[in-house]
């Protein structure tokens, strides 16, 4: 290191119980300056093999003689930890992605250490179907299904929510007895390191969690999922990569899960109790600079109340206060990266080029100091698109959305439905037959009613369409990460 330059820190892949370096090594930014705070080891080929091949011996070893109540035991210890250790883990989160440290401190982390507590209770309590089953010879036979580990779980995430995401798929992974390498997204790699050291602590023996850093194609997501030996994919990201990973995985048909985009809708009807509708909207619009898969870029609201309404929404948008991640009064932080921003922007100058009217933002913000440099974008509402734009069609991933009128309930639902993806809806009313009823008609894994995000971590999560394959959460998860054995007895 040269006189005077910084000192960086290294984020090291985790294998077999040891922190390794790679031969590579690729540098880690800060979204709200775009300084490099860390250079991230790139694990080759070779060494992601070394993880799997740790992962699949660990399946033999102490892990698997563990009672279920043991094994509970050891994942609360991981989210004592996590608790114990809270600071650090969202001072890394937030170095990482550019979110505002409130954010971080009540949804990511606590989030983070949930995972582990609801899968370790769950895990311990779950049951499973039995049936005493008449012979056509007029015997019995019972029958009962047994859990067992899938394997070795190759876990590959997104960058927006790092480590509540990575925890949300390892915490029933490994609940339910399998081994996991984890492949963080190249843009956020810091806690899932951390997390090694937490994992190391709390007594999970060695090779049961392994982290391996780098990209996607021809790098350690790719060679991950091509891998052999790995004996099913979960994933959370893009829809176009779940394509992709599907395509790899097919020849050796290994089971996936797959949590993917959205192109969510709310729908406000003129009954709703009108300043939660808009508080709730916004926060379903901007929450995490509107990184969140279930982000509302597609608004749509009854006619009545439609000026109003954008105008309410308007001086929402105008009032969230960008700037420093670490400022707790701070709301908006940058988008992930200076790419993920020319994104966002380009379709920024697309809305207006699709014939959209500008409502509020759009444009980039000046600070007048060194988050200049940051990646920070200024929320964008936009009017007056054709249904058809590619602006209501295609996930942006930004602070941003499109306001349009409705006339009916029927148009309505129409009109929410019409999207190839599947994830999630908000409805906003006070009438309490048609918010069930609405909800209910949603083509999607999720549609809350007068919230937005409100998570009870036992109930089903996923996405139809080119939102997602399957389900996990609660016993959804459990199932996924279990191979389910029915044992047959003639009695
Ligand atoms: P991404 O698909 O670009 O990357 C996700 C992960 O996949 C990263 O770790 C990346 O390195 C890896 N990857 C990329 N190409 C790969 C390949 N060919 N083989 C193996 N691994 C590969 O997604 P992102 O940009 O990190 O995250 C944003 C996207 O994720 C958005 O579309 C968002 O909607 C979606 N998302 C969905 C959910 C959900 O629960 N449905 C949750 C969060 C994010
Ligand atoms: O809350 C969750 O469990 C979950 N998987 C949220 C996904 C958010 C998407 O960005």
């Amino acid at each position: 290191m040269r006189r005077g330059s910084r000192q960086v820190k290294s984020i090291l892949n985790y294998i077999n119980g040891r922190f390794v370096r790679g031969k590579r090594e690729f540098a880690d930014r800060n979204p709200a300056d775009g300084t490099v705070i860390a250079q991230v080891a790139e694990a080759d080929q070779a060494q992601v093999d070394d993880a799997v091949q740790a992962a699949r011996q660990a399946l033999r070893g102490e892990w698997a003689r563990l009672s279920v109540r043991e094994r509970a035991a050891r994942l609360h210890r991981v989210a004592d930890s996590i608790e114990g250790q809270f600071d650090s883990f969202v001072a890394a989160e937030v170095a990482d992605t550019g979110k505002p440290v409130a954010l971080a401190s009540r949804l990511d982390i606590p989030r983070a250490a949930a995972n582990f507590r609801v899968f370790a209770d769950l895990i311990k309590t779950a049951g499973l179907e039995s049936f005493q089953t008449e012979s056509p010879d007029g015997k019995n036979a019972l029958n009962y299904a047994v859990r067992k580990p899938l394997g070795v779980v190759g876990v590959i995430t997104p960058w927006n929510l790092p480590l509540l995401l990575l925890t949300w798929k390892v915490a029933p992974a490994l609940a339910c007895g399998n081994t996991v390498v984890v492949k963080p997204s190249e843009e956020t790699p810091a806690t899932a390191t951390l997390l090694a050291e937490v994992i190391k602590q709390s007594g999970i023996p060695d090779g049961v969690y392994n982290v391996v850093h780098g990209f996607g194609p021809n790098s350690a997501g790719e060679f991950l999922t091509q891998h052999p030996d790995v004996d099913a994919i979960t994933f959370t990201g893009e829809s176009q990569t779940g394509a992709a990973i599907m395509k790899t995985v097919a020849a050796s048909v290994k089971p996936v899960s797959f949590e993917l985009g959205g192109k969510n809708a709310a729908v406000v009807f003129a009954d709703c109790d009108f300043d939660d509708a808009v508080s709730g909207v916004a926060e379903a619009v901007f929450l995490n600079t509107g990184q969140i898969c279930l982000c509302t870029e597609r608004v749509y609201v009854e006619r009545r109340v439609f000026d109003r309404f954008v105008e309410a929404l308007k001086r929402k948008a105008e009032s969230l206060r960008a700037g420093s991640p670490l400022e707790p009064s701070t709301d908006l932080g940058p988008l992930i990266s200076a790419q993920h921003r020319e994104k966002v922007l380009s379709y920024y100058r697309l809305a207006l080029s699709e014939g959209a009217e500008l409502i509020a933002g759009g444009g980039v913000p000046e600070f007048g100091n060194t988050f200049d440099q940051g990646f920070f974008v200024q929320p964008a509402i936009y009017t007056g698109l054709a249904e058809s734009a590619r602006c209501v069609k295609e996930e942006i991933f930004g602070p941003v959305c499109h306001v349009a009128p409705f006339d009916s309930e029927e148009e309505a639902v129409g009109l929410a439905n019409d999207t190839k993806y599947g994830l999630a809806a908000s409805i906003w009313t006070t009438n309490l037959k048609r918010g069930p009823r609405v909800a209910q008609r949603m083509n999607v894994g999720i549609a809350w009613v007068n919230c937005w995000f409100l998570r009870d971590l036992r109930t089903p999560f996923g996405g139809a369409g080119l939102s997602g394959i399957g389900r996990e959460g609660g016993l959804h998860s459990l199932n996924f990460y279990s191979e389910l054995n029915n044992v047959c007895i003639r009695l």
